[in-house]
């Protein structure tokens, strides 16, 4: 409790509950995570279709969003595709980096602090 001026006395303690004030004066940290974007990046080479499985499977996104999002990578180089705590994030880089090594297709995908 901090004490104001007229219940400040060296005799009188009734308003002083023993605690610190600097524990009071601390901010709760309840600090959110930091979170990462993941992104695919533009090649010549993977088929629209591979790309489109990608986000549909690795992403939960439906089939006709996954697909302006291809295309966005598609023309644009690349686009960020969600936005997640750093394990997550990287999980979901590890998981597509297989899968499209396990097809043989160049797709890259990766994250950087957002
Ligand atoms: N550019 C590829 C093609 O023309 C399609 C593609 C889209 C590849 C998105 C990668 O992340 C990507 N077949």
């Amino acid at each position: 409790m901090t004490l104001l001026p007229h219940m400040m006395s060296d005799k009188d303690d009734r308003f002083d509950d023993g605690d610190v004030d600097l524990a009071l004066k601390t901010k709760p940290k309840t600090k959110r995570p930091p979170l990462y974007k993941v992104m695919l990046l533009n090649d010549d080479y993977t088929p629209m279709e591979f790309v489109v499985l990608v986000l549909e499977r690795f992403f939960g996104i439906g089939h006709g969003h996954a697909t302006e999002i291809m295309l966005t990578v598609h023309k644009k180089g690349l686009a960020v595709v969600g936005v997640f705590p750093f394990e997550i994030a990287e999980t979901k880089v590890q998981q597509v980096m297989d899968f499209a090594r396990r097809h043989q297709h160049p797709l890259q995908c990766t994250m950087e602090k957002e």
